[in-house]
Protein backbone atom coordinates (compact mmCIF):
# COMPACT_ATOMS: atom_id res chain seq x y z
CA UNK A 1 0.00 0.00 0.00
CA UNK A 2 2.89 2.43 0.46
CA UNK A 3 3.59 4.91 -2.37
CA UNK A 4 6.45 3.61 -4.41
CA UNK A 5 9.64 5.79 -3.54
CA UNK A 6 10.98 7.83 -7.01
CA UNK A 7 14.51 6.42 -7.20
CA UNK A 8 12.46 2.31 -7.16
CA UNK A 9 10.00 3.91 -9.64
CA UNK A 10 11.92 2.74 -12.81
CA UNK A 11 12.70 -0.84 -11.27
CA UNK A 12 9.43 -1.24 -9.95
CA UNK A 13 7.74 -0.46 -12.73
CA UNK A 14 10.40 -2.84 -15.01
CA UNK A 15 9.60 -5.62 -12.94
CA UNK A 16 5.83 -5.47 -12.80
CA UNK A 17 5.97 -4.98 -16.67
CA UNK A 18 8.26 -8.26 -16.93
CA UNK A 19 6.12 -10.71 -14.51
CA UNK A 20 2.69 -9.70 -15.57
CA UNK A 21 0.29 -12.16 -17.27
CA UNK A 22 -0.70 -10.89 -20.68
CA UNK A 23 -2.96 -11.81 -23.43
CA UNK A 24 -1.98 -11.94 -26.64
CA UNK A 25 -4.91 -10.75 -28.46
CA UNK A 26 -4.27 -11.43 -32.23
CA UNK A 27 -1.84 -14.16 -33.76
CA UNK A 28 -1.31 -16.54 -36.29
CA UNK A 29 -0.61 -19.59 -34.16
CA UNK A 30 -2.52 -22.83 -34.30
CA UNK A 31 -2.37 -25.48 -31.47
CA UNK A 32 -0.53 -28.48 -31.67
CA UNK A 33 -3.62 -30.52 -32.58
CA UNK A 34 -3.33 -28.49 -35.92
CA UNK A 35 -0.49 -31.28 -36.63
CA UNK A 36 1.46 -29.14 -39.40
CA UNK A 37 -0.30 -25.75 -39.19
CA UNK A 38 1.20 -25.66 -35.80
CA UNK A 39 4.23 -24.04 -36.77
CA UNK A 40 7.33 -23.99 -34.33
CA UNK A 41 11.13 -24.51 -34.36
CA UNK A 42 14.20 -23.29 -36.19
CA UNK A 43 13.55 -24.00 -39.67
CA UNK A 44 10.21 -21.52 -39.03
CA UNK A 45 11.67 -18.67 -37.29
CA UNK A 46 13.40 -18.06 -39.62
CA UNK A 47 12.09 -18.34 -42.41
CA UNK A 48 9.73 -15.84 -40.95
CA UNK A 49 8.55 -13.63 -43.91
CA UNK A 50 9.49 -10.32 -42.32
CA UNK A 51 13.31 -12.14 -42.72
CA UNK A 52 12.79 -13.59 -45.85
CA UNK A 53 11.93 -9.79 -47.27
CA UNK A 54 15.04 -8.32 -45.32
CA UNK A 55 17.25 -11.48 -46.77
CA UNK A 56 16.08 -10.04 -50.63
CA UNK A 57 17.31 -6.97 -50.10
CA UNK A 58 20.51 -8.23 -50.46
CA UNK A 59 20.53 -11.49 -52.23
CA UNK A 60 22.42 -11.99 -55.26
CA UNK A 61 20.49 -11.33 -58.61
CA UNK A 62 20.71 -14.86 -59.12
CA UNK A 63 18.90 -15.81 -56.36
CA UNK A 64 14.71 -14.95 -57.85
CA UNK A 65 12.11 -15.27 -55.56
CA UNK A 66 11.07 -18.31 -57.69
CA UNK A 67 14.25 -19.98 -57.06
CA UNK A 68 13.85 -19.15 -53.48
CA UNK A 69 10.78 -20.58 -52.71
CA UNK A 70 11.56 -23.77 -54.42
CA UNK A 71 14.14 -24.73 -51.79
CA UNK A 72 13.39 -26.87 -48.64
CA UNK A 73 12.44 -25.21 -45.68
CA UNK A 74 15.75 -26.13 -44.02
CA UNK A 75 17.78 -25.31 -46.94
CA UNK A 76 15.88 -21.59 -47.42
CA UNK A 77 16.27 -21.04 -43.66
CA UNK A 78 20.48 -22.23 -44.50
CA UNK A 79 20.40 -19.30 -47.03
CA UNK A 80 18.61 -16.77 -44.59
CA UNK A 81 21.22 -17.49 -41.82
CA UNK A 82 24.27 -17.30 -43.80
CA UNK A 83 23.02 -13.86 -45.46
CA UNK A 84 21.34 -12.08 -42.25
CA UNK A 85 23.39 -13.84 -39.52
CA UNK A 86 26.80 -14.48 -40.67
CA UNK A 87 27.53 -12.37 -43.38
CA UNK A 88 26.31 -9.58 -41.28
CA UNK A 89 25.54 -9.20 -38.07
CA UNK A 90 21.50 -9.50 -37.19
CA UNK A 91 20.87 -5.86 -35.60
CA UNK A 92 17.28 -5.58 -37.10
CA UNK A 93 14.51 -5.91 -35.09
CA UNK A 94 12.96 -9.35 -37.09
CA UNK A 95 17.19 -10.64 -36.35
CA UNK A 96 17.49 -9.55 -33.25
CA UNK A 97 14.37 -11.73 -32.32
CA UNK A 98 15.71 -15.04 -33.82
CA UNK A 99 18.87 -14.44 -31.01
CA UNK A 100 16.47 -13.55 -28.04
CA UNK A 101 14.28 -16.41 -29.02
CA UNK A 102 17.48 -19.27 -28.90
CA UNK A 103 18.74 -17.66 -25.63
CA UNK A 104 15.45 -18.08 -24.08
CA UNK A 105 15.62 -21.41 -24.67
CA UNK A 106 19.09 -21.88 -23.47
CA UNK A 107 21.14 -22.06 -26.48
CA UNK A 108 23.26 -19.09 -26.06
CA UNK A 109 26.54 -21.25 -26.38
CA UNK A 110 25.00 -22.70 -29.39
CA UNK A 111 24.13 -19.23 -30.33
CA UNK A 112 27.92 -17.85 -29.38
CA UNK A 113 29.31 -20.43 -31.48
CA UNK A 114 26.97 -20.07 -34.32
CA UNK A 115 26.41 -24.03 -34.21
CA UNK A 116 23.61 -24.69 -36.18
CA UNK A 117 23.80 -28.12 -35.96
CA UNK A 118 23.47 -28.00 -31.97
CA UNK A 119 20.73 -26.10 -32.94
CA UNK A 120 18.55 -28.47 -34.40
CA UNK A 121 19.35 -31.19 -32.35
CA UNK A 122 17.40 -29.46 -29.98
CA UNK A 123 14.83 -29.11 -31.38
CA UNK A 124 14.57 -32.06 -32.54
CA UNK A 125 14.15 -33.36 -29.18
CA UNK A 126 10.78 -32.20 -29.20
CA UNK A 127 10.28 -32.56 -32.46
CA UNK A 128 10.71 -36.94 -32.05
CA UNK A 129 8.21 -37.24 -29.93
CA UNK A 130 5.38 -36.41 -32.41
CA UNK A 131 2.15 -34.73 -30.55
CA UNK A 132 3.57 -34.82 -27.24
CA UNK A 133 6.47 -33.10 -28.12
CA UNK A 134 5.13 -30.16 -29.87
CA UNK A 135 2.42 -30.07 -26.68
CA UNK A 136 5.12 -29.93 -24.23
CA UNK A 137 6.93 -27.03 -26.50
CA UNK A 138 4.20 -25.26 -26.67
CA UNK A 139 3.37 -25.69 -22.88
CA UNK A 140 6.86 -24.18 -22.23
CA UNK A 141 6.76 -21.02 -24.60
CA UNK A 142 3.53 -19.34 -23.18
CA UNK A 143 5.02 -20.60 -19.50
CA UNK A 144 8.46 -18.93 -20.01
CA UNK A 145 6.72 -15.87 -22.11
CA UNK A 146 4.29 -15.03 -19.48
CA UNK A 147 1.40 -15.50 -22.41
CA UNK A 148 -1.93 -16.54 -20.25
CA UNK A 149 -3.38 -16.90 -23.52
CA UNK A 150 -3.26 -16.36 -27.39
CA UNK A 151 -6.01 -15.60 -29.60
CA UNK A 152 -5.46 -17.42 -33.12
CA UNK A 153 -6.54 -16.53 -36.49
CA UNK A 154 -8.93 -18.95 -37.61
CA UNK A 155 -10.22 -19.07 -41.01
CA UNK A 156 -13.31 -21.29 -42.04
CA UNK A 157 -12.34 -20.73 -46.08
CA UNK A 158 -9.47 -22.41 -45.96
CA UNK A 159 -9.60 -25.87 -46.13
CA UNK A 160 -6.62 -26.68 -44.88
CA UNK A 161 -7.75 -25.60 -41.63
CA UNK A 162 -11.33 -26.53 -41.80
CA UNK A 163 -10.57 -29.68 -41.68
CA UNK A 164 -9.35 -29.30 -38.30
CA UNK A 165 -12.83 -28.29 -37.09
CA UNK A 166 -15.37 -30.32 -38.91
CA UNK A 167 -16.40 -32.94 -39.25
CA UNK A 168 -15.20 -33.29 -35.23
CA UNK A 169 -13.43 -30.31 -34.04
CA UNK A 170 -10.09 -30.95 -32.22
CA UNK A 171 -9.18 -30.82 -28.55
CA UNK A 172 -6.93 -27.93 -27.92
CA UNK A 173 -5.39 -26.20 -25.04
CA UNK A 174 -6.58 -22.99 -23.36
CA UNK A 175 -3.63 -21.18 -24.09
CA UNK A 176 -5.25 -21.04 -27.54
CA UNK A 177 -8.94 -19.05 -27.98
CA UNK A 178 -10.40 -18.60 -31.78
CA UNK A 179 -11.17 -15.61 -34.15
CA UNK A 180 -13.02 -16.12 -37.00
CA UNK A 181 -11.41 -14.92 -39.73
CA UNK A 182 -14.07 -13.13 -42.11
CA UNK A 183 -11.53 -11.29 -45.45
CA UNK A 184 -13.97 -12.00 -48.16
CA UNK A 185 -17.34 -10.52 -46.72
CA UNK A 186 -15.36 -7.17 -46.69
CA UNK A 187 -13.33 -7.56 -49.34
CA UNK A 188 -16.36 -8.68 -51.77
CA UNK A 189 -14.30 -11.40 -52.59
CA UNK A 190 -17.74 -13.30 -53.91
CA UNK A 191 -15.89 -16.51 -55.57
CA UNK A 192 -14.58 -17.43 -52.12
CA UNK A 193 -17.99 -16.62 -50.40
CA UNK A 194 -19.99 -18.64 -53.41
CA UNK A 195 -17.71 -21.51 -53.38
CA UNK A 196 -17.45 -22.08 -49.14
CA UNK A 197 -21.60 -21.97 -49.74
CA UNK A 198 -22.47 -24.07 -52.29
CA UNK A 199 -19.25 -26.61 -50.77
CA UNK A 200 -21.00 -27.13 -47.71
CA UNK A 201 -24.40 -27.09 -49.04
CA UNK A 202 -25.51 -23.59 -48.10
CA UNK A 203 -28.08 -21.46 -50.02
CA UNK A 204 -26.38 -19.03 -52.08
CA UNK A 205 -28.32 -15.83 -50.72
CA UNK A 206 -27.69 -13.35 -47.78
CA UNK A 207 -29.58 -15.44 -45.20
CA UNK A 208 -27.18 -18.86 -46.50
CA UNK A 209 -24.12 -16.24 -46.06
CA UNK A 210 -25.09 -15.11 -42.60
CA UNK A 211 -25.90 -19.11 -41.63
CA UNK A 212 -23.00 -20.41 -42.67
CA UNK A 213 -21.22 -17.53 -40.19
CA UNK A 214 -23.91 -18.45 -37.13
CA UNK A 215 -22.40 -21.97 -37.68
CA UNK A 216 -18.78 -21.62 -37.74
CA UNK A 217 -19.68 -19.06 -35.00
CA UNK A 218 -21.15 -22.40 -33.18
CA UNK A 219 -18.10 -24.67 -34.25
CA UNK A 220 -15.18 -21.72 -33.35
CA UNK A 221 -16.73 -20.16 -30.40
CA UNK A 222 -14.47 -17.29 -31.22
CA UNK A 223 -13.50 -14.53 -28.73
CA UNK A 224 -14.49 -11.69 -32.32
CA UNK A 225 -14.54 -11.76 -35.79
CA UNK A 226 -11.56 -10.22 -37.27
CA UNK A 227 -10.44 -8.69 -41.01
CA UNK A 228 -7.71 -7.46 -41.94
CA UNK A 229 -9.32 -4.98 -44.83
CA UNK A 230 -7.91 -4.12 -48.33
CA UNK A 231 -5.90 -1.39 -48.52
CA UNK A 232 -8.57 0.33 -51.16
CA UNK A 233 -11.56 -0.13 -48.74
CA UNK A 234 -14.17 2.05 -48.31
CA UNK A 235 -17.56 2.02 -46.83
CA UNK A 236 -20.02 2.37 -48.88
CA UNK A 237 -23.09 5.47 -48.33
CA UNK A 238 -25.86 3.31 -50.27
CA UNK A 239 -29.04 3.03 -49.13
CA UNK A 240 -29.30 -0.57 -48.64
CA UNK A 241 -27.83 -1.28 -44.87
CA UNK A 242 -29.79 1.46 -43.21
CA UNK A 243 -28.41 3.84 -44.30
CA UNK A 244 -29.36 7.50 -45.55
CA UNK A 245 -29.57 7.67 -49.06
CA UNK A 246 -27.35 11.11 -48.52
CA UNK A 247 -23.98 11.85 -50.65
CA UNK A 248 -24.06 8.21 -52.11
CA UNK A 249 -20.14 8.12 -52.94
CA UNK A 250 -19.64 6.46 -56.73
CA UNK A 251 -16.56 4.98 -56.10
CA UNK A 252 -17.83 3.34 -52.96
CA UNK A 253 -20.57 1.89 -54.41
CA UNK A 254 -18.33 0.02 -56.73
CA UNK A 255 -17.10 -1.92 -53.93
CA UNK A 256 -17.76 -5.25 -54.90
CA UNK A 257 -19.47 -6.69 -51.72
CA UNK A 258 -22.21 -7.72 -54.09
CA UNK A 259 -23.39 -11.41 -53.39
CA UNK A 260 -25.87 -11.96 -55.46
CA UNK A 261 -29.23 -14.24 -54.70
CA UNK A 262 -29.85 -16.65 -57.28
CA UNK A 263 -33.11 -18.11 -55.63
CA UNK A 264 -34.60 -14.78 -55.08
CA UNK A 265 -34.97 -14.88 -51.30
CA UNK A 266 -37.70 -12.63 -51.09
CA UNK A 267 -37.43 -13.05 -47.07
CA UNK A 268 -34.22 -10.42 -47.02
CA UNK A 269 -36.29 -7.39 -46.78
CA UNK A 270 -34.53 -4.56 -47.07
CA UNK A 271 -35.09 -1.25 -44.44
CA UNK A 272 -34.03 1.80 -44.68
CA UNK A 273 -32.82 4.06 -41.74
CA UNK A 274 -36.13 4.73 -40.03
CA UNK A 275 -37.06 1.76 -39.75
CA UNK A 276 -39.98 1.92 -42.11
CA UNK A 277 -39.89 -0.51 -45.41
CA UNK A 278 -38.08 0.41 -48.14
CA UNK A 279 -39.56 0.82 -51.52
CA UNK A 280 -36.28 -0.92 -53.30
CA UNK A 281 -36.78 -4.34 -54.44
CA UNK A 282 -36.78 -6.71 -51.98
CA UNK A 283 -34.35 -9.05 -53.77
CA UNK A 284 -30.82 -9.69 -53.48
CA UNK A 285 -28.87 -8.54 -56.73
CA UNK A 286 -25.21 -7.34 -56.69
CA UNK A 287 -26.02 -4.26 -54.83
CA UNK A 288 -26.26 -6.55 -51.59
CA UNK A 289 -23.91 -5.74 -49.25
CA UNK A 290 -22.00 -8.27 -47.43
CA UNK A 291 -20.68 -6.08 -44.66
CA UNK A 292 -23.84 -4.66 -43.35
CA UNK A 293 -26.14 -7.12 -43.94
CA UNK A 294 -24.28 -10.39 -42.83
CA UNK A 295 -21.32 -9.51 -41.22
CA UNK A 296 -22.80 -6.55 -38.65
CA UNK A 297 -26.36 -8.52 -38.80
CA UNK A 298 -24.40 -11.85 -37.20
CA UNK A 299 -21.91 -9.12 -34.75
CA UNK A 300 -24.94 -8.05 -33.49
CA UNK A 301 -27.13 -11.47 -32.92
CA UNK A 302 -24.18 -13.01 -31.03
CA UNK A 303 -22.80 -9.82 -29.69
CA UNK A 304 -19.44 -10.73 -31.18
CA UNK A 305 -16.84 -7.67 -31.34
CA UNK A 306 -14.91 -7.53 -34.72
CA UNK A 307 -11.24 -6.51 -34.79
CA UNK A 308 -9.85 -5.16 -37.56
CA UNK A 309 -6.39 -4.43 -38.97
CA UNK A 310 -6.06 -1.82 -41.48
CA UNK A 311 -3.81 -0.38 -43.43
CA UNK A 312 -2.35 -3.12 -45.29
CA UNK A 313 -1.32 -3.53 -49.05
CA UNK A 314 -1.19 -6.81 -50.01
CA UNK A 315 1.05 -8.03 -53.14
CA UNK A 316 3.03 -5.00 -53.06
CA UNK A 317 5.51 -7.15 -54.96
CA UNK A 318 4.14 -10.29 -55.36
CA UNK A 319 6.59 -11.92 -56.20
CA UNK A 320 7.69 -12.51 -52.77
CA UNK A 321 4.65 -14.10 -51.77
CA UNK A 322 3.65 -13.12 -48.21
CA UNK A 323 7.08 -10.81 -47.69
CA UNK A 324 5.71 -8.50 -50.62
CA UNK A 325 2.81 -7.19 -48.62
CA UNK A 326 3.23 -3.84 -47.31
CA UNK A 327 1.75 -0.70 -45.61
CA UNK A 328 -0.45 1.97 -46.63
CA UNK A 329 0.58 5.64 -45.96
CA UNK A 330 -2.28 6.88 -44.60
CA UNK A 331 -5.46 4.49 -44.14
CA UNK A 332 -8.77 6.43 -44.33
CA UNK A 333 -9.54 6.40 -40.36
CA UNK A 334 -12.94 7.88 -41.18
CA UNK A 335 -14.15 4.38 -42.49
CA UNK A 336 -13.72 3.13 -39.02
CA UNK A 337 -15.66 6.18 -37.39
CA UNK A 338 -18.23 5.84 -39.72
CA UNK A 339 -18.43 1.77 -38.88
CA UNK A 340 -18.39 2.47 -35.10
CA UNK A 341 -21.80 5.30 -35.77
CA UNK A 342 -23.59 3.27 -38.19
CA UNK A 343 -22.88 -0.11 -35.97
CA UNK A 344 -23.00 1.40 -32.45
CA UNK A 345 -23.99 -1.57 -30.89
CA UNK A 346 -20.81 -3.30 -32.17
CA UNK A 347 -18.00 -3.60 -30.41
CA UNK A 348 -14.86 -2.67 -33.26
CA UNK A 349 -11.69 -3.33 -32.21
CA UNK A 350 -8.89 -1.70 -34.15
CA UNK A 351 -5.03 -1.24 -35.33
CA UNK A 352 -3.93 0.43 -38.35
CA UNK A 353 -0.71 -0.42 -40.19
CA UNK A 354 0.85 2.92 -40.39
CA UNK A 355 3.14 5.22 -38.25
CA UNK A 356 0.86 8.25 -39.53
CA UNK A 357 -2.55 6.93 -38.29
CA UNK A 358 -2.02 6.59 -34.61
CA UNK A 359 -2.62 9.52 -33.19
CA UNK A 360 -5.95 9.72 -35.48
CA UNK A 361 -6.68 6.68 -34.68
CA UNK A 362 -6.23 7.89 -30.36
CA UNK A 363 -8.52 10.10 -30.98
CA UNK A 364 -11.44 8.19 -32.19
CA UNK A 365 -11.24 5.99 -29.77
CA UNK A 366 -11.93 8.51 -27.16
CA UNK A 367 -15.05 9.21 -29.33
CA UNK A 368 -16.13 5.49 -29.44
CA UNK A 369 -17.31 3.97 -26.47
CA UNK A 370 -17.77 1.01 -28.85
CA UNK A 371 -13.79 1.14 -30.22
CA UNK A 372 -11.31 -0.24 -28.39
CA UNK A 373 -7.87 0.25 -29.91
CA UNK A 374 -4.72 -2.34 -29.70
CA UNK A 375 -1.47 -3.12 -30.21
CA UNK A 376 1.81 -2.16 -32.59
CA UNK A 377 1.12 -3.72 -35.55
CA UNK A 378 3.85 -5.56 -38.07
CA UNK A 379 5.57 -2.88 -39.19
CA UNK A 380 4.76 -0.58 -36.03
CA UNK A 381 6.12 -3.39 -34.32
CA UNK A 382 9.78 -1.71 -34.01
CA UNK A 383 11.02 -1.00 -30.50
CA UNK A 384 11.51 2.47 -31.53
CA UNK A 385 7.89 2.87 -32.66
CA UNK A 386 6.47 1.26 -29.81
CA UNK A 387 7.77 3.16 -27.47
CA UNK A 388 6.29 6.43 -29.47
CA UNK A 389 2.88 4.86 -30.12
CA UNK A 390 2.57 3.50 -26.34
CA UNK A 391 3.71 7.00 -24.77
CA UNK A 392 1.04 8.99 -27.18
CA UNK A 393 -1.58 6.36 -26.51
CA UNK A 394 -0.88 6.60 -22.56
CA UNK A 395 -1.21 10.37 -22.64
CA UNK A 396 -4.28 10.33 -24.79
CA UNK A 397 -6.17 7.22 -23.44
CA UNK A 398 -4.42 6.46 -19.96
CA UNK A 399 -5.13 2.83 -19.34
CA UNK A 400 -8.09 2.03 -22.07
CA UNK A 401 -6.17 0.52 -24.90
CA UNK A 402 -4.37 -2.85 -25.06
CA UNK A 403 -0.57 -1.53 -25.50
CA UNK A 404 0.27 -4.85 -27.92
CA UNK A 405 -0.48 -8.12 -29.86
CA UNK A 406 2.38 -10.33 -31.05
CA UNK A 407 0.86 -11.12 -34.49
CA UNK A 408 3.29 -14.14 -33.88
CA UNK A 409 2.92 -16.54 -36.36
CA UNK A 410 5.61 -19.44 -35.31
CA UNK A 411 5.30 -20.24 -31.29
CA UNK A 412 8.36 -19.31 -30.39
CA UNK A 413 8.59 -16.05 -31.41
CA UNK A 414 6.38 -15.12 -28.31
CA UNK A 415 9.65 -15.65 -26.80
CA UNK A 416 11.01 -12.55 -28.12
CA UNK A 417 8.11 -10.76 -29.21
CA UNK A 418 6.95 -10.44 -25.62
CA UNK A 419 9.49 -9.24 -23.88
CA UNK A 420 11.14 -6.86 -26.49
CA UNK A 421 7.48 -5.25 -26.16
CA UNK A 422 7.89 -5.15 -23.06
CA UNK A 423 10.85 -3.37 -22.29
CA UNK A 424 9.86 -0.61 -24.28
CA UNK A 425 6.41 -0.20 -22.39
CA UNK A 426 8.04 -0.45 -19.41
CA UNK A 427 10.31 2.22 -20.12
CA UNK A 428 7.08 4.54 -21.30
CA UNK A 429 5.57 3.85 -18.59
CA UNK A 430 8.38 4.15 -16.04
CA UNK A 431 8.72 7.78 -17.20
CA UNK A 432 4.69 8.26 -16.70
CA UNK A 433 4.44 7.34 -13.77
CA UNK A 434 7.37 9.79 -12.71
CA UNK A 435 5.69 12.63 -14.15
CA UNK A 436 2.86 11.80 -12.14
CA UNK A 437 4.81 11.20 -9.19
CA UNK A 438 6.23 15.12 -9.87
CA UNK A 439 2.65 16.67 -10.31
CA UNK A 440 2.03 15.48 -6.68
CA UNK A 441 0.23 11.87 -7.34
CA UNK A 442 2.59 8.62 -6.45
CA UNK A 443 1.02 5.28 -6.91
CA UNK A 444 1.62 2.32 -4.68
CA UNK A 445 2.97 -0.73 -6.12
CA UNK A 446 -0.51 -2.90 -6.57
CA UNK A 447 -1.87 0.75 -8.42
CA UNK A 448 0.94 0.07 -10.74
CA UNK A 449 0.29 -3.74 -10.65
CA UNK A 450 -3.39 -2.99 -11.92
CA UNK A 451 -2.70 -0.63 -14.28
CA UNK A 452 -0.10 -2.66 -16.14
CA UNK A 453 -2.49 -5.38 -15.99
CA UNK A 454 -5.20 -3.51 -18.13
CA UNK A 455 -2.56 -2.65 -20.52
CA UNK A 456 -1.14 -6.43 -21.36
CA UNK A 457 -4.55 -7.57 -21.57
CA UNK A 458 -7.25 -6.43 -18.79
CA UNK A 459 -8.65 -3.82 -21.03
CA UNK A 460 -9.85 -5.75 -23.35
CA UNK A 461 -11.22 -8.32 -21.60
CA UNK A 462 -12.87 -5.02 -19.91
CA UNK A 463 -14.35 -3.82 -23.59
CA UNK A 464 -15.38 -7.06 -24.43
CA UNK A 465 -17.82 -7.56 -21.62
CA UNK A 466 -19.43 -4.46 -22.48
CA UNK A 467 -22.80 -4.92 -23.98
CA UNK A 468 -23.42 -1.92 -26.06
CA UNK A 469 -27.36 -3.99 -27.05
CA UNK A 470 -29.10 -1.42 -24.54
CA UNK A 471 -27.66 2.01 -25.96
O1 LIG B 1 -3.35 -10.60 -39.81
C1 LIG B 1 -2.89 -9.94 -40.74
O2 LIG B 1 -3.56 -9.55 -41.67
C2 LIG B 1 -1.42 -9.62 -40.73
O3 LIG B 1 -1.02 -9.45 -39.43
C3 LIG B 1 -0.62 -10.61 -41.50
O4 LIG B 1 -1.10 -10.68 -42.79
C4 LIG B 1 0.85 -10.30 -41.51
O5 LIG B 1 1.48 -11.07 -42.48
C5 LIG B 1 1.48 -10.57 -40.18
O6 LIG B 1 2.05 -11.81 -40.10
C6 LIG B 1 2.40 -9.54 -39.83
O7 LIG B 1 2.90 -9.48 -38.71
ZN1 LIG C 1 -1.96 -10.86 -38.26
Amino acid sequence: KTPVQAEEMTSVVISEVASTLVIDLHTHLLPPSHGMLCLWGFDELLTYHYLVAEYFMTAPASMTPESFYALGKREQADVIWQALFVDRSPVSEACRGVITTLVALGLSNEVATRDLEAIRRFYASYRDRGLEGTEEFSERVFAQSGVQYAVMTNIPFDTNEAQHWRPERKDYSERYRSALRVDPLLSGDRATIEKALKTSGYEVTLEGARQYLRDWCDTMKPEYMMASTPHDFVLREGSLAGVKKTGVNEEAMKQPFAFVDQTNNMADCVVNCDGAEDDSPTVLDENSDFLSEVLMKVCEERNLPVALKIGAHRGVNKQLQSAGDGVVAFADAGVLSRLCSRFPKVLFLATFLSRNNQHEAAVLASKFRNLHIYGCWWFCNNPSIIREITQMRVEMLGTAFTAQHSDARVLDQLLYKWPHSRAMIANVLAEEYAKLDVSGWTPTRGEIRRDISRLFGGSYEEFLTKSLSAV
